[in-house]
């Protein structure tokens, strides 16, 4: 293997990963790298695992705490929530087996937006961090590392944590080495100074993530591809979404509230997402922006085709095919893409500076405009807030989208009363299904559900929300917002008791 470790005090502390796992304890709190299924640790948790499985078999609890950027892989959260080896985990999560413990009960999960996980940990507000595992790409002679293919928080776990452990991956390419721009200038309050940072591809720190040797217990060499996420094609409902979002945008074009480039553009994962970049390509547009969380494949040939510009992010997420685009033409994309730590891509400040077009995904929106993110049927959560609330709240344009139907009619994405809230009505400012979009800027709660309702409903439900209005409108005390408290939920109820919101 090409040698990536070259500083010789590191060099000695190569290990193996279950040697490395021997020096893990129960109990401990462990900040790891990895975000959106790129640069986590890949050895060293499976390691852990089977050290937690076997503890579990003599009757010895084994349980620790874990950190991330947001969701890893079969390989970290798969693994060690299989060997019942997660007491508390945070934030944003995509693992099946993680997510069936979460919501049977079997563990903690705290979600919180992206951008708050650095500084909650600075404050204190996780107790003390006591390991880091973070991937890299390599090390330099004075100990720096080399980011690999996310950056995450892997910033505040090194400079927190008592104890280090640094996988070394051999797989991720060492032409990574650059691209990254770590900021150093994050404080405390009451010491806090404006970020400089006023346009999205702005480098403002280090290319390199500090780390202190002397807390490093343990290096271990890995080869190993990052969880690959190959895009699936767009399907017609999601080219429908795509198909209005993009006539808005050339109608607030036409007012000129916004330039020809559009504004920095923030882009959920998914196949809508997906299927808006695509619109945007085959619309004519040129010389866009990103300030967002992931690039992933279809980026890449966004930035190709000149449609992007530039690219800001926390994490690449590419296929092995988009590693070998990245690579035949690595020149072109380094002066392009820029990845930082999550604290900065999420950054509130930056992200009203700029003035980001925020475009998500979402569960359910309600007929005034409050939406739903996580959770199905109130009580059961699918992946976290993410970063969605960090671009939502501070956003130019906060755009949620989704299909107006979901399992196959059975439920309506639209529905009287959101029953979980993770973006009030105040922060949301576009709905959009394949039905239509509704602009709920300067409307008031009663012209906001008159137009989601005409707008996003789906046909099927659009008289039973129509009559819900009505008969709320006519019944309820106050007039503001009208509801009629014993029926707001009674879809969701409906839909835990018989599978169908229908009545
Ligand atoms: O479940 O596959 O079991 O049927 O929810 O829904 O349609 O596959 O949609 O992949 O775009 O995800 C909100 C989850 C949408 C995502 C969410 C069921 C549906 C399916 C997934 P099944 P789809 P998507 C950037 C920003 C929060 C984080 C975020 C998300 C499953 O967009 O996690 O925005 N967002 N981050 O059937 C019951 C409803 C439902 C429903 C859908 N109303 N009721 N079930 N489903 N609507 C990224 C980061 O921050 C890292």
């Amino acid at each position: 293997m090409e040698q990536r470790i070259h500083h010789a005090g590191l060099g000695a502390k190569v290990m193996s990963a279950e040697q490395a796992a021997e020096l893990i304890d129960p109990g401990m709190t462990i900040g790891m790298s990895g975000f959106t299924g790129a640069g986590y640790p890949k050895a060293v948790p499976q390691a852990l695992a089977a050290r937690m499985t076997a503890s579990h078999q003599h009757g010895e609890a084994f349980r620790v705490r874990v950190l991330t950027g947001a969701s890893t892989a079969p390989e970290l959260d798969g693994a060690l929530a299989r060997a019942d080896g997660i007491d508390l985990r945070l934030p944003y999560q995509s693992d099946p087996e993680l997510r069936g413990r979460i919501n049977r009960g079997e563990m903690d999960y705290i979600d919180i937006h992206l951008s708050h996980v650095a500084q909650y940990a600075w404050f204190g507000l996780f107790g003390k961090l006591d390991l880091a595992i973070i991937e890299a790409t390599a090390i330099l002679p004075d100990g720096r590392l080399v980011p690999s293919s996310s950056v995450g928080n892997n910033k505040t776990w090194l400079d927190l944590a008592d104890k280090v452990i640094i996988e070394v991956n051999h797989w991720q390419p060492s032409e990574l080495d650059g691209m990254h721009d770590i900021y150093y200038g994050t404080a405390l309050p009451p010491h806090r100074k404006p970020i400089p940072l006023v346009n999205p591809d702005d480098r403002i720190g280090e290319p390199y993530l500090r780390c202190d040797p002397e807390k490093v217990i343990a290096v271990v060499e890995t080869h190993a591809p990052d969880r690959n996420s190959a895009f699936a094609p767009v399907d017609e409902t999601s080219r429908q979404i795509a198909g209005h979002l993009i006539e808005f945008f050339r109608h607030e074009i036409a007012r000129g509230r916004i330039p020809p480039e559009l504004l920095p553009l923030q882009s959920g994962v998914g196949n809508i997402a997906n299927a808006v970049l695509a619109g945007l390509r085959e619309a004519g547009f040129r010389g866009l922006t990103a300030f967002t969380e992931v690039i992933q494949d279809g980026m890449l040939d966004l930035l190709a085709q000149g449609v992007l510009k530039v690219a800001s992010a926390t994490s690449f997420s590419l296929s092995p095919k988009g590693i070998d685009q990245f690579l035949a033409d690595l020149e072109f994309f380094r002066s392009r893409i820029i990845l930082r730590t999550q604290e900065i891509s999420n950054h509130p400040e930056l992200v009203r500076r700029l003035g980001c077009i925020a475009m998500n995904g979402m569960v359910e929106a309600d007929i005034y405009g409050n939406v739903n993110s996580t959770h199905v049927a109130g009580t059961s959560i699918i992946n976290g807030i993410g970063g969605s609330g960090d671009f939502a709240r501070n956003g130019f344009m906060s755009c949620f989208l989704t299909p107006s139907t979901a399992k196959h009619g059975a439920v309506s994405c639209i529905v009287p009363m959101v029953s979980h809230v993770d973006h009030t009505e105040h922060d949301v400012s576009i709905l959009v299904t394949e039905q239509g979009l509704a602009d709920l800027r300067g409307l008031s709660p009663r012209q906001r559900a008159h137009a989601i309702i005409r707008h996003c409903a789906h046909p099927d439900y659009r008289p039973l929300l129509q009559d819900y209005f009505d008969r709320a409108f006519r019944d309820s005390k106050g007039k503001h917002t009208p509801h009629l408290l014993a029926e707001a939920l009674s879809w969701h109820e409906r839909f835990v008791e018989k599978g169908d919101m229908r009545p």
